[in-house]
């Protein structure tokens, strides 16, 4: 069997888009704002609204003063600080990655196969279901269920049901009547059930509303997502119906064609148009010539202009324009994609995001010369970064998704040593000479429940003051700082207490023994302390502090004397105590 004739394996791909995300976020936080139309501000441009102030002709990116001049009742919300749609941005993605990927702890066996979910943008997501209908479809025709409704069952072991024959959830563009009769189809239909079941579930863990497309490919799903906002969705089935929606999309709404393909493609239109209604009108000269020389009419009277140049749609370009032309203007390499866009071919993979190696907050200004105002700039940079870990990392309901266990600074001095007396010049400034230095995360810093500034101050006061000295090489040397930098990095992942390295690190303020030797001296098996609940590790190690256990390592012969047997065994009663274990009864 040639690649030719194998059947193409069915995809079905989902894209969701929160509706009007930033005024929408604005409504969730103080709901009396609901009903009444919301531009969100960013310097002079209102980079979204409400579709309240949509209806009053305000679209995305106006100005303000335009806006303003359309809707006097707008309400305007300031948007600058981004932090907080960030926040909400994270979560929601958590959210349906948390449905789309099998629970933590499933077995090889049950745990199956996961979809893809990539994160595009703030408030976009495009979800690959292929394999995960794929092998829900293979389980019913070997288990020969006939049941409708049929169960589905999500990775994380969330269920829905839907019934086989009907149509798709939602709006639909295609052709119903043949509904669900090739495999593509049924997958395109239960794509669009599990679109259903997400925005159902988005908006009753967050309240945020959003719109879905369901397609055999990402260009697919997305054009599909924006035939119908807010709050809807379509699924883009195949024929004539789904084909007219994409050639009459303009080259404008194909995500890959930007404006450097799209100017010249419709110029290439204007200028065939224009041959063409030359040749029209000349065509009517010829026909109507004797006529018009007997009659005396003008020849202006026989301009056509029928032949109005088109907007440059994906019918339209793809029926003026061939490859050929395609790569005379573009190359070969560009004119294939752009050909193969217009053909509706889409073969892009849903790719998952990788997560930063680092995360990191700069700033850089004219001048500072005081450990005080390090400090202080420090504080500020400090609580900046650690609002940023949480935006990222943080899930209310499964806690750290990883923690970094280094932090490092980075700075752009200028030094001079007091040898050099209050005159010494001091060395010159360096376009961008960085020095950088390192030092464990303290684990303080994960502890949400305190807020972040507190959070900061200890960051600095034991960590980056330090590192700050270190920078500056001798304490009384004089500087000008230009430029700080805090970085998170080498990231491990769960919550830092999860770590029993950083877990015991972590108390700067109190430095007690590297783990390994509290490990070792109290022959605590360090995968079984590893593997305990965080709350009792903590327990375990607050009543080893409190034992005195930690306080020292012990010397090489104190520990084969066996002197720390009663400690040891003090803290396995502990542990065992913890666990619900009762010695006594053993
Ligand atoms: N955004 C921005 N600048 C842009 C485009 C968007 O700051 N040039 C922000 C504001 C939007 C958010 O990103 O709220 C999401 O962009 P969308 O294009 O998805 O627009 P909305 O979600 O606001 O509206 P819609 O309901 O059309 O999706
Ligand atoms: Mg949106
Ligand atoms: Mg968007």
């Amino acid at each position: 069997m040639s690649l030719d004739t194998l059947p193409p394996q069915p995809r079905a791909i989902i894209q969701l888009d929160l509706d009007y995300f930033y005024a929408q976020a604005e409504e969730v936080r103080d709901p009396s704002l609901k009903g009444k139309p919301i531009a969100i501000q960013q310097k002079h441009i209102v980079v979204t609204c409400n579709y309240e102030a949509r209806s009053f002709g305000i679209g995305k990116l106006a100005l303000l003063t335009e806006a303003v001049k359309l809707c006097p009742s707008l309400v305007i919300i300031d948007g600058s600080d981004i932090s907080r749609y960030r926040r909400w941005s994270r979560q929601i993605f958590e959210l349906v990655l948390g449905i789309m990927t099998p629970k933590e702890g499933a077995s090889k066996e049950e745990e199956g196969p996961s979809a893809a979910v990539e994160k595009l943008g703030m408030d976009e997501l495009f979800i690959d279901c292929s394999e995960i209908i794929r092998t829900h479809s293979i389980r019913r025709q070997t288990g020969q269920d006939e049941s409708n409704p049929v169960r589905f069952e999500l990775p994380s072991g969330d269920e829905f049901f839907y019934l086989t024959g009907s149509y798709a959830e939602g709006h639909m563009i295609g052709t119903p009547p043949a509904f669900a009769e090739t495999p593509q189809t049924s997958y395109l239909q239960i794509a669009s059930h599990i679109a259903a079941f997400l925005r159902g579930r988005i908006f009753s863990e967050t309240g945020f509303t959003s719109s879905a497309g369901v397609g055999h490919s990402k260009l697919f799903a997305k054009l599909a997502a924006g035939a119908r906002k807010p709050n809807a969705q379509t699924c883009l089935l195949a024929g004539e119906a789904a084909s007219k929606f994409f050639d009459d999309m303009t080259l404008r709404k194909i995500p890959g064609i930007g404006s450097a393909v799209r100017k010249p493609l419709q110029s290439e239109v204007d200028r065939l148009m224009q041959e063409l209604r030359e040749i029209e009108e000349e065509d009517q000269r010829i026909k109507f010539g004797a006529l018009a020389s007997i009659s005396g009419l003008d020849d202006g009277t026989l301009k056509s202009d029928s032949l109005h140049p088109p907007a440059a749609t994906v019918g339209v370009v793809r029926s003026l324009i061939s490859q050929q032309r395609l790569e005379e203007m573009f190359g070969s390499k560009l004119a294939t994609q752009v050909h193969s866009l217009l053909q509706g071919h889409d073969p892009s993979p849903i790719v998952a995001a990788a997560l930063p190696q680092q995360i990191s907050i700069e700033d850089s200004f004219p001048h500072c010369t005081s450990l005080q105002e390090i400090s202080d700039r420090l504080k500020d940079l400090a609580a900046q970064l650690l609002e940023r870990l949480q935006e990222e990392e943080w899930n209310l309901r499964r806690g750290w998704r990883r923690h970094a266990r280094s932090v490092r600074l980075t700075g752009r001095l200028r030094k001079a040593s007091a040898a050099e007396g209050a005159t010494g010049s001091m060395r010159r400034a360096w376009n961008d000479d960085r020095e950088t230095r390192s030092s464990p995360m303290p684990v303080d810093v994960w502890d949400v429940d305190k807020p972040a500034t507190a959070r900061a101050s200890v960051l600095v006061e034991g960590t980056l003051l330090p590192l700050f000295n270190k920078l500056l090489g001798s304490p009384d040397s004089r500087f000008d700082c230009t430029l700080l930098n805090i970085a998170a990095t080498n990231f491990a992942t769960g919550s830092a207490s999860k770590d029993i390295r950083t877990f015991f690190a972590a108390s700067a303020d109190n430095p007690a023994p590297p783990p390994e030797e509290i490990l070792k001296a109290d022959e605590v098996d360090p995968e079984f302390l590893a593997a305990l609940p965080a709350d009792i590790r903590a327990e375990i190690v607050a009543a080893q502090q409190r034992a005195g256990i930690t306080k020292r390592p012990k010397t090489p012969s104190e520990a084969n004397a066996g002197r720390t047997s009663k400690r040891v065994k003090a803290s396995h009663i502990v542990m065992l105590e913890l666990l619900g274990l009762n010695m006594t009864n053993n």
